[in-house]
């Protein structure tokens, strides 16, 4: 018997995101999104490499829904592609969009597993970024809207709602460093989308309880311990105003705290959101998504520098050289930042509850003899999962965990080159093939318990 077993109740699962892994990009009426528009322009992506085909899972579901029964865990966490439902992003609504998520969620349903449904994971339909997207008010109305739609059609089977994934990454990876669409390089647009982006949050989730009143609603935060890079007065300032700009920025709003002071003054010439709004992004949380992968190391640099206010990451070189282990995608293996994480939100926060929404690693894999034998992703799940449990030990509600991702997708900027599942994907023959992570994780899930040792 393992001395490291997870309640009964535990929710594990795996992620994915529409975008990511749905292709069929002009089917059933769907209309542009800005991944699309941002992946067809030139320079932006890995190899000029789109989301047109992904892992065809709009047509190939029944087998990645059969994949998800023999992995055997409870939940599944998948985004809806807005640009389905409504194809301008606002006005009216596309059935044949709204008809796929029903099938999937029945189908989902039929296998006994349970849906967590993201609604936002970054697939604007272009039609609202033309006219400003969440740099403008009117997004947050449309976004609503959206969130009404889709619950009223399936909020009769899912109970588990995020607004959205990560809105650091959609302000800051998106509006200000230009790195993910709609590729706008400007600080203030950044911090006026993060601000829309959780009063939308907000409305939404309102919105959802009110047409739902058993609804679980959450959102999934990027979140990460931040580590100076020295012990230098300026790096920990340094490390200060990044754990303001990340982590707090998003929390203490959440919480009801308002914007914190620091971070408020930090980015005041840039934008400053109207305090009036706080009540309505603090609408309470049922769960707290939280998405881990690394801690950020940070370091002071001139004004300026990539992050515009006087600091800066350390890159893959700079981590390597610190004798940390890096994953694909230049990112230090620390698992006990999970742990810190979750012991640093019970204490500030209180959350009612916390599910991992996302945990995983991209590492190069490739098929020998048919097999996928991906034991660098075995060793980082096994120690981020031991990470939750002493969590959980240590009194932290922990509801959930899972794996991002179940499928090797599009990773954004970086295209098909970074391998996250557990399952691999031939891109040229859309075969799916399960990775020795996969045998893994289904014997942790039949057992509820990490193997000793
Ligand atoms: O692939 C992404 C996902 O869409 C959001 N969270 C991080 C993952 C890995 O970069």
């Amino acid at each position: 018997m393992s001395t490291r077993s997870f309640p009964e109740s535990f929710l594990w699962g795996t992620a994915t995101a529409a975008y990511q892994i749905e292709g069929a990009v002009q089917e059933d009426g769907r209309g542009p999104s800005i991944w699309d528009t941002f992946s067809h322009t030139p320079g932006k992506t890995f190899a000029g490499q789109t989301g047109d085909i992904a892992c065809d899972h709009y047509h190939r579901w029944p087998e990645d829904i059969e994949l998800l029964r023999q992995l055997g865990a409870p939940a599944y966490r998948f985004s809806i592609a807005w640009p389905r439902i409504f194809p301008e992003g606002r006005g009216e609504v596309n059935e044949r969009g709204l008809d796929f998520y029903d099938r999937l969620v029945d189908a989902l349903l039929e296998a006994g597993i349970v849906p967590f449904v993201t609604l936002y994971h970054w697939d604007l339909p272009q039609a609202l970024q033309d006219q400003g997207g969440w740099a403008e008010r009117a997004t947050v109305e449309a976004f609503v809207t959206y969130a009404e739609t889709v619950v009223r059609r399936l909020g009769d089977r899912v109970r588990y709602w995020i607004t959205h994934n990560e809105p650091w990454v959609v302000a800051y990876l998106g509006h200000y460093l230009g790195e993910h669409a709609p590729g706008i390089r400007d600080l203030a647009t950044a911090v006026r989308v993060s601000h829309h982006l959780l009063v939308s949050h907000g409305l939404a989730t309102r919105a959802i309880r009110a047409l739902s009143p058993h609804a679980q609603v959450g959102i999934a935060l990027n979140l990460s311990p931040v580590v100076p890079a020295s012990d230098s007065d300026s790096d920990r300032a340094a490390a200060q105003a990044y754990d303001g700009i990340l982590n707090r920025w998003f929390l203490d709003p959440l919480f009801g705290r308002g914007y914190p002071r620091d971070t408020r003054q930090l980015l005041a010439r840039f934008f400053e959101p109207p305090e009036s709004d706080c009540d309505t992004i603090a609408e309470p949380l049922d769960f707290l998504g939280v998405n881990y992968y690394t801690p950020a190391f940070v370091t002071a640099a001139p004004e300026g520098s990539p992050q515009g206010i006087g600091l800066r990451l350390l890159s893959p070189e700079e981590l390597r050289a610190r004798g940390y282990e890096l994953t694909d995608m230049g990112w230090a293996i620390v698992p006990d930042g999970l742990e810190q994480l979750l012991v640093r939100l019970q204490r500030e926060y209180r959350p009612p509850a916390i599910v991992i929404t996302e945990n995983g690693a991209a590492f190069p894999d490739e098929p020998v003899d048919g097999r996928v034998q991906d034991d660098q992703r075995i060793a980082y799940l096994a120690a981020h999962v031991a990470a939750v449990h002493r969590a959980l030990e240590a009194g932290v509600p922990v509801g959930g965990y899972f794996v991002w991702s179940l499928l090797d997708n599009f990773e954004w900027a970086h295209g098909y080159s970074k391998r996250f599942g557990i399952v691999y994907v031939d891109y040229t023959t859309l075969a799916r093939v399960p990775k020795a992570s996969f045998d893994w994780y289904r014997t942790v899930i039949a057992n509820r318990a990490l193997p000793d040792g």
